[in-house]
């Protein structure tokens, strides 16, 4: 049966890191509300649940009878079974760890545009949201990336992975940050990737693994704009 994953479909957001480990992987899954379905099918989900199971927010994935919610989660379920993961319960708690990472940063990314609040347009919150980008880009971006930086350096494997000697999903998913950091920051990266080389490494490795290249080549591959996490504000990229 397919797997069905569930979340907005005008942006590549968070679900997009759903979406690289399953097309990586070659797994049968339906983007409900991308097709004839649509938005509907997800929020009557997120209203009436299935089961009692009820998804706080996309992304979520529903297998069979049960509905999985937040990237970290849906990843470390889909990690063993699409072969993108450690079978160890040990190793994939180490993995886990890695990915909430990147909850964590791409929550930091989201506030430089939001940072008062959600609920209101970025354009009620400009000031403050550059306060926000000027201190994501003088500390919090050398600090996330320097950390992935060690990470990968670190893997006594080899700095090809972040864990272990094979691909996973957290690789997939420091490509796509690297991707979202590029389109959003595009002046601050260019100064930040000189200094993360291993980092810029995985991403181009990521980037021409065959079932990757030809998803991004594909019009299931979401390009990013201004209602997603990485927003291309240029105000906001001058630190
Ligand atoms: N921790 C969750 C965050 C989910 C989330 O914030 N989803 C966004 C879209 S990217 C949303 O629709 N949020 C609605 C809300 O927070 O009210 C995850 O990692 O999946």
């Amino acid at each position: 049966m397919a797997y069905e994953l569930y979340y907005w479909p005008s942006i590549p957001g968070r679900g997009e890191f759903i979406r690289l480990a399953l097309e990586e992987a070659g797994a049968q899954y339906v983007d409900v509300a991308r097709g004839r379905q649509g938005v509907g099918a997800m929020t009557k989900l997120m209203k009436s649940g299935l089961a009692g199971q009820l998804p706080f927010a996309p992304p979520f994935l529903k297998d069979g009878d049960l509905i999985v919610s937040h990237v970290a989660n849906i990843l470390m379920y889909l990690g063993p079974r699409l072969d993108l993961a450690p079978k160890s319960e040990p190793a994939r708690h180490g993995l886990n760890g890695l990915q909430l990472t990147i909850t964590d940063f791409v929550g930091e990314a989201h506030d430089t545009h939001h940072p008062i609040s959600s609920e209101l347009y970025y354009e009620d919150q400009k000031q403050e949201a550059k306060a926000r980008s000027a201190a994501f880009i003088e500390h919090r971006i050398p600090k996330f990336l320097g950390y992935f930086e060690r990470v990968l350096t670190h893997n006594p494997k080899g700095a090809h992975h972040a864990f272990g000697g094979s691909l996973t999903y957290v690789d997939l998913s420091l490509f796509q940050v690297i991707e979202g950091l590029r389109y959003a920051f595009p002046k601050a990266m260019k100064a930040e990737e000189k200094r993360h080389p291993a980092l810029v490494a995985l991403h181009d490795l990521v980037q021409i693994r065959p079932n990757i290249a030809r998803y991004l080549a594909s019009d299931r591959r979401i390009a990013f704009n201004e209602s997603c996490v990485f927003r291309r504000y240029p105000e906001l990229d001058e630190g």
